[in-house]
This record gives C-alpha cells, sequence and structure tokens, in this order.
C-alpha cells in the first residue's frame, strides 16, 4: 500500500480505479472482480480511506459497496475513463454528467435533484436524433392530430395557447432506461444511474381536449408520436424515434401538450416550442419537436417500436442470453424508485455526527409512493421515512428522514421505496434484459464520518 489517505472511496475510486480495485479484491481489474470483497481488501480499504467500515458484517455478499459500484465502470469498457464528463450546453447546469454525445445524452446527480420541483437547468437530457435548430416562430409551430379520427385537427401553437384551457402540473419525466447502469452484465445503451428523470412544472392543454375535438373513432387502438429532429445519419425523411400508447393511455387527461416548462417557453433542447408529455410511462412517448399524432388501427411501428426496445421479457430470462422477441412486450408504467438526494455520495461529516438527516424523492410510474425506507447497516434494520403527498397526480414525493450512526466511519444509506401496489425496490435490477429497462435497485449513498 501506498500509505496514502483518500478523502472518501468515491474518490479513491474515480481518481484512480485501478489502485481501488487492487485495494479492494487484491487485483486488478477484471470481469470476477465484482462480488467479492475479503476481509483482506477491506481492511486495505478502511485503511485508504482513512476510517472503519463499521457495518461490515452485514455487507451482503455478492454486493459491491455503493462508493465503488457507482464510480467503477463496467469491466467490458475498453478504457476506463477518469471519472465524469461534464455537459457544457447553453442553459444547462454544468453539472450534468455527458452519457453520450451523438446523441446528446446528459443525467442528473441524483444530489442535483434535491430541489421539490426540479429546476429547468438541472432536467436530464435525452435524444435519439439530432438537435434540431430553435423555431424562429413559434406560434406558427403546427401540430396535426390525424388518422382514425372523425375530422383531422391541424392547430398552430397560437391556436393552442388561445382555444383550449391551459393547465400546469408538476409531472415526472424519466427515461425508460433510468438505472441501466446497475444491470449485470451490462445492459445495451446509456448507463444511467438514476437520474434519467425529474419532476418540473409544465403547462399546456390537456390531449384529451384535443382529441376531443378531433373525435376519436372506435377503431383507433394506439398512437403513433412524431418530432421534427432529424435522424442521427442526417436522413430527414427518417424519424430519429416514434412511438406510441394504446388508446387508453392516450386518453388519459393528465397527457398534455405542453409549450411551457417552469413558466418560461419549453427551451429547444426539451423539445419547445411544443412537446407531448405522457406521464408514468417510459420518457420515449413523450415526443419532444411535436408535429403530428397519428391514432392508428394497429399497434405502432415505429422506430424504438418492437423487438428490445423499450420492451421487457414477458418470462425471465438468462442474463446475457440470447433474446427471443415472442418473449418481449412493451414497458408501461415506470417501476417504484426511490433516491436520496441529500447528503450526497461520498459525503464526509465531522468526526463524532451522530444523526444525518436525510431528504430524498421518490415516485412510481401510474401509482403513487406509499412508503419509504432507510437504512444504514446495510438493510439489518430500516427506518420509516415521512412521505409528502404528490402535487398533483404523476408528481413525485418528497421525503425526510433522520437517522441514527453508532459511531465513526464509512456507512452506506439505503432507501427503499414501496409503491401503492405493494411492490418495492429490490436490492438488484433483476428481470434483466438486453436493453436494460426496470432497473430500480434501492439507491445507496456512502458517508465517511470523522
Ligand atoms: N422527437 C423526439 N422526442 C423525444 C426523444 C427524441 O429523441 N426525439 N427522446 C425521448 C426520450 S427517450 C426521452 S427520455 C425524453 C427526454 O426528454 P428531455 O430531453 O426533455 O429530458 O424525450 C423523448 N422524446
Ligand atoms: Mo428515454
Amino acid at each position: 500500500m501506498s500509505g496514502r489517505t483518500e478523502r472518501s472511496i468515491e474518490e479513491l475510486y474515480r481518481d484512480d480505479p485501478e489502485r481501488a480495485d487492487a485495494l479492494a479484491f487484491g487485483r486488478e481489474s477484471g470481469p470476477n472482480r465484482r462480488g467479492f470483497l475479503g476481509g483482506a481488501g477491506l481492511a486495505a480499504m478502511s485503511a485508504a480511506v482513512g476510517g472503519a467500515i463499521p457495518f461490515a458484517a452485514t455487507m451482503p455478499g455478492g454486493l459491491v459497496p455503493s462508493a465503488f459500484a457507482q464510480s467503477t465502470p463496467p469491466a467490458a469498457a475498453p478504457a476506463a475513463p477518469k471519472g465524469p464528463q461534464y455537459l457544457k450546453f447553453p442553459g444547462k447546469s454544468d453539472k450534468l454528467v455527458v452519457l453520450g454525445e451523438k446523441p446528446l445524452v446528459a443525467e442528473t446527480p441524483e444530489h442535483l435533484l434535491d430541489d421539490a420541483t426540479t429546476p429547468t437547468d438541472k432536467l436530464f437530457v435525452r435524444n435519439n436524433g439530432q438537435i434540431p435548430d430553435e423555431a424562429k416562430e413559434p406560434d406558427k409551430w403546427k401540430i396535426t392530430i390525424d388518422g382514425e379520427v372523425n375530422k383531422k385537427l391541424e392547430l398552430t401553437l397560437g391556436e393552442l395557447k388561445s382555444k383550449y384551457k391551459p393547465v400546469t402540473r408538476r409531472l415526472v419525466l424519466e427515461c425508460g432506461g433510468n438505472g441501466r447502469s446497475f444491470f449485470t452484465p451490462q445492459a445495451r445503451g446509456n448507463q444511467w444511474t438514476n437520474g434519467g428523470a425529474g419532476s418540473s412544472e409544465w403547462t399546456g392543454v390537456r390531449l384529451a381536449d384535443l382529441l376531443k375535438a378531433a373525435g376519436v373513432k372506435p377503431s383507433a387502438v394506439f398512437s403513433g408520436h412524431y418530432g421534427t429532429d432529424p435522424h442521427l445519419s442526417g436522413d430527414a425523411s427518417k424519424p430519429s424515434l416514434s412511438r406510441g400508447v394504446p388508446i387508453k393511455k392516450l386518453m388519459d387527461e393528465n397527457n398534455l401538450v405542453v409549450w411551457a416548462l417552469n413558466g418560461q417557453p419549453l427551451p429547444n433542447i426539451h423539445g419547445g416550442p411544443v412537446r407531448l408529455l405522457i406521464p408514468g410511462w417510459p420518457g420515449s412517448v413523450s415526443a419532444k419537436w411535436l408535429s403530428r399524432i397519428w391514432l392508428r388501427d394497429k399497434v405502432h411501428d415505429g422506430p424504438g417500436m418492437g423487438q428490445f426496445s423499450y420492451r421487457v421479457a414477458i418470462k425471465p430470462m438468462v442474463p446475457g442470453g440470447k433474446p427471443d422477441e415472442k418473449n418481449f412486450k412493451d414497458m408501461e408504467s415506470m417501476p417504484v424508485r426511490s433516491i436520496i438526494t441529500s447528503p450526497a455520495n461520498g459525503t464526509k461529516l465531522p468526526a463524532g455526527t451522530k444523526e444525518v438527516k436525510l431528504r430524498g424523492a421518490a415516485w412510481a410510474g401510474d401509482y403513487t409512493v406509499k412508503q419509504v425506507d432507510v437504512s444504514t447497516d446495510f438493510g439489518a434494520t430500516w427506518t420509516r421515512a415521512t412521505v409528502e403527498s404528490p402535487k398533483n397526480k404523476y408528481d413525485w414525493q418528497r421525503w425526510t428522514a433522520s437517522v441514527k450512526l453508532p459511531s465513526d466511519g464509512y456507512f452506506e444509506i439505503w432507501t427503499r421505496g414501496t409503491d401503492s401496489k405493494g411492490t418495492m425496490q429490490p436490492h438488484l435490477a433483476g428481470f434483466w434484459n438486453p436493453q436494460g429497462y426496470g432497473g430500480n435497485p434501492m439507491h445507496r449513498v456512502a458517508v465517511l464520518v470523522g
């Protein structure tokens, strides 16, 4: 050992993952490295972070402590990047973490989701294609509702604003792949932790009002949503993404055609001047730069539909195994998820700290969150958090809790949400699928006391 002392395990991993692995596991990084943190490894790690790990005895076998898990590059990655890459984009926080550049994708670290209403600069960004140029005359932006309707509807944004009743709601927008990085083996796609979500104030008109005006025919069973963003290849005839929902979900009165975010005109990067917001389901159905909603007499087949996109296995499959398309169905409601938004992962607290106040958020797709529990001893014992009501349906729920610590040392704080159906967050991302949907294991933050 070098004798250096890091401030936290997180930093140890961030600055020198190879050395951190060598300390913990007694050898270089490798595919089998996950899963065993031996007594010697633990002692080496404690020495390196300058603190004991008091609850090591109850550390579940096979689990990598959160501080490691969150900053260890996937075993299959060719070159370990040295720490996260931060977003540089006008109007967006430079603390968002870039997950992909082409297309541009960036997530919000959990501790930046500490506001009750997610500010626009902190809301995650997910694109599948190119980012279109900003509309010069937003009020002339046109959307069309056609297909299985009595009367094709063509409306400008100006007409939307003047002819229909505007509503403002705080709604969770969450990427279908949120939590993907927690799958083992690694699933295909952007490696989201928990930061592909936020709850902001959205203003627009109810989609249901527009559908009523168009007159939905009984033959309409599904929708297809279109935006104007060019395909990554530059081929303008190919949509970058076009998904849809069954008619029952489409008619939900909580769906909005949106033109403002947190009281300001919807920024171009978030799909301005007009986007769809269909809360509770994968974000991919909430088309940005909305140009058309096509009502169809069969399931939609645009890019992003079918095969393994936004789909989960009907019957559990072997993790990493060969998927059979017939065993897949569209992901609908997002699963229950709770996050700790304060303290941040890797926080160092003064020696002698005996109590830590926690803040967080929890949400559960189409459902509500009925309970949040927190643990400081790897789940051996749990403390009930105080969970607020959502501001309106499809909002997230803020929660607070206070936990006691028995001594100085390294602790992990875990949070576990339970939805209104009684479903809890699991310890691990289960029900593996090739593109990694539905990963919602408990969120864990590491704190070092003293
Ligand atoms: N036209 C269009 N709409 C889109 C996308 C896209 O690539 N093009 N991405 C979708 C996905 S996958 C998500 S998660 C959300 C992200 O919205 P945001 O970038 O405003 O956070 O937009 C959805 N709407
Ligand atoms: Mo997404």
